[in-house]
């Protein structure tokens, strides 16, 4: 599983014998740099796979030339090839005829450009496509494409279930791993363009000089693959490694201090990204201990980065015990009068739920809410919710539901939010929270990497079906043969609504085990700060179950555009999968399916177990097709994973049934 979805395996031999010709050579563009450089790498590695011969590189025109063109070259207009609307990362594909012969041109205004259309044209070829009228233009939306790692300096890896951290801090900055290398390619592949190295608890050591060589050495390493480094900031830094008493962010010697940090970094790294910032969350230092906001905050930073064009991304997940009333509703209370008052290179980044990560929750209220403000869509990309690596939940369909919802706000979708549709040039962005780790497999399980791709995609084009991504995402990682994909783009469809139909169905949320999350725990409700309880978050008891958060309970919905508040505000007109995140519902009140809540609840988690099986079963479809090693371990993964929804669903169910003390509907499967 090391290769990812870059395996670039042997295409059938009728399909390699129609592309050995359309693919002979590669003609770079004069004057080439590094970017354009590892892109014919790329190309050469991944026809000799495929095709079984690696184009040669040329300066002449020959048939069959892949014709990397940037902006400016006079043959562009011969192969009928339009850059504009591009920008500076979209490339355009397109067979044509330069000089009467036959060649693919890559086109593009940057290297950059150029290297995503190569790793376009090599995921076009791994799907078993002809490219004989190759026509394809690509550009993503988003400018911020950014991978969160929450890896901490001691190698641990926070909420990661791949192994420990890929930085090894020890041996940099001497000793440059390889497999850097193969992680810049896969996250170029797909249109990652930056990665934010450490922990969002962060450790101020990071910015020392001794770290800080360390840190040089990755982005020498990642700047030919056009990714950018970022790290998290700790807020006391300037007291932890700095010697001054204080962090407070009016302070002008804290002010000089995160200016000459600056300068420190970008003296090392010239295109260093920018600060990722968690700030008075969850025992995290911030400007609110000293009574300042986080636009202060955040803007204190901000201008110890602009000199250098540097960007702050600070986080909105926020929440504090002292108003744990609700906590869905703190981020857009802290946040939301904040609109308008960030610098321009400051983007707030805010996780797509107001609670966090679970397996189902309704759109962030701050989406489309401050129109002044860029926002910059967070997703959590590790399983820390959704089984850790064993279970398999493609994350492609949450990624996609979240980003299709519509904010109800002018502004429109949550995609066309974080998009900046409408508002110029300013900054846009995502974020996914890594699961990468120094596993051979990358993320803990072959299924799991799907995820990465998903992010990434998605990320550079929210508009991707999440099927279609599943899909090739399948041809590239086991085998583009139709019955190969049709099983896996399957299991890949139904994974996800399997994991919540078995851990928390409609709209129930945050009922794992403390601490680690794995488990079920909805029992558990003595944890010292209130909204840590499943019970907090369910209020099951003998009447009914719910979260009610309409105007007769925390009045969450308030936080919504009116029409959405509206819809989310009545039972009536809450869809049932986000039903108990809203309501307080009698256990004999009718689900639109026409059931009663109780047996609507026992019936989804016998799905979520029924479902499970049938992945199992789709999954033995395709060992023709996969190697011995990933099959046997993806259906041993599966095992447990059929374990442990009945687990979910048995130690639910006989919770629940102990506070409603209601009989198991006939029907119901007994537990086993
Ligand atoms: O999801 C929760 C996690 C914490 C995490 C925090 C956050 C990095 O349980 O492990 O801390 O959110 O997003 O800051």
């Amino acid at each position: 599983g090391f290769r990812l979805w870059l395996r670039y395996a042997p295409l059938a031999e009728a399909e390699a014998a129609a592309i050995r010709p359309a693919l002979t050579a590669i003609m770079l563009p004069p004057e080439p740099g590094p970017v354009a450089a590892v892109a014919a790498a790329e190309l050469e590695r991944g026809l000799a796979g495929m095709v079984g011969r690696a184009p040669i590189r040329t300066t002449r025109l020959q048939a069959g030339t892949i014709l990397m063109l940037r902006e400016g070259d006079p043959r562009l207009r011969e192969a009928g090839v339009d850059l504009r609307g591009l920008g500076d990362e979209g490339f355009v594909l397109r067979s044509a005829s330069v000089g009467s012969v036959p060649v693919t041109v890559i086109g593009a205004r940057t290297e950059q450009g150029l290297l995503y259309g190569s790793f376009g044209l090599l995921r076009h070829l791994g799907q078993g496509r002809a490219i004989d009228v190759l026509d394809l233009r690509s550009a993503p939306k988003v400018r911020l494409r950014v991978l969160n790692h929450w890896d901490n300096l001691d190698g641990h890896v926070e909420r990661g279930y791949a192994g420990d951290s890929l930085w090894d801090w020890w041996l940099l900055p001497d000793w440059r791993d390889p497999r850097l290398t193969d992680y810049a390619r896969a996250n170029a592949s797909i249109g990652i363009n930056g990665t934010v190295l450490n922990n969002v608890n962060a450790s101020a050591e990071i910015l020392t000089p001794r770290y800080l060589e360390k840190v040089a050495a990755i982005a020498d390493m990642l700047r030919p693959y056009g990714i950018k480094v970022y790290l998290s900031a700790r807020f006391s830094a300037p007291i932890e490694i700095g010697g001054l008493q204080s962090a407070d962010p009016v302070d002008p010697a804290v002010g000089r201090w995160w200016a000459q940090t600056a300068n420190r970094i970008y003296a090392r790294i010239p295109d260093f990204g920018g600060f990722l910032v968690k700030a008075n969350s969850e025992g995290q230092p911030g400007p609110g201990d000293y009574g300042r906001s986080h636009a202060e905050g955040a803007n204190m930073l901000a201008r110890a980065l602009a000199p250098h064009g540097g960007v702050v991304m600070w986080r909105a997940f926020v929440y504090s015990e002292t108003d744990a009333a609700d906590r869905a509703k703190q981020a857009y209370a802290e946040f939301q009068p904040l609109d308008g008052r960030f610098d321009d290179n400051v983007i707030v980044q805010v996780k797509n739920g107001a609670i966090d990560f679970q397996p189902r929750e309704p759109f962030h209220p701050l989406f489309g809410a401050m129109p002044q403000t860029p926002l910059m869509l967070e997703l959590q990309i590790t399983k820390e919710y959704l089984g850790f690596a064993t279970h398999i939940a493609y994350l492609g369909t949450l990624f996609e539901e979240v980003l299709d919802t519509d904010t109800g706000h002018p502004a429109g979708t949550v995609a066309d939010v974080v998009a900046g549709s409408g508002q110029g040039d300013r900054l846009t962005g995502i974020a996914g929270v890594a699961n990468i780790g120094d596993d051979r497999d990358w993320s803990g399980s072959t299924f799991n990497q799907a995820n990465w791709y998903a992010f990434g995609r998605l990320a550079w084009d929210a508009a991707l079906p999440a099927d279609e991504i599943a899909r090739e995402w399948a041809a590239q990682t086991f085998s583009p043969r139709a019955e190969a994909i049709a099983p896996v783009t399957d299991i890949l469809m139904m994974s996800r609504e399997a994991v919540v139909d078995y851990m928390t169905p409609l709209g129930l949320a945050h009922l794992m085990a403390t601490d680690h999350h794995y488990g079920p725990g909805p029992w558990v409700g003595d944890l010292a700060r209130p909204e840590w309880n499943p019970t907090y978050y369910h209020r099951a008891d003998r009447e009914g179950i719910g979260f009610d958060r309409s105007v007769t309970g925390s009045n969450a919905v308030s936080q919504y555009a009116p029409a959405v508040a509206r819809r989310f505000g009545d039972p009536a007109t809450t869809p049932d999968n986000l039903l108990l995140w809203f309501h307080h519902l009698p256990w004999d009140h009718r689900l639109s399916t026409g059931e009663t809540l109780w047996a609507g609840l026992i019936a989804r988690y016998d799905r979520g177990v029924a479902r499970v099986a049938e992945m199992d079963r789709l999954w033995s479809r395709t060992r023709p097709f996969v190697d011995a090693e990933r099959h046997a371990k993806t259906a041993t993964f599966l095992d447990i994973q059929a374990n442990e929804a009945r687990w979910w669903r048995d130690a639910s169910v006989a919770y629940f049934q102990s506070v409603s003390e209601l009989p198991l509907p006939p029907g119901a499967a007994p537990p086993a």
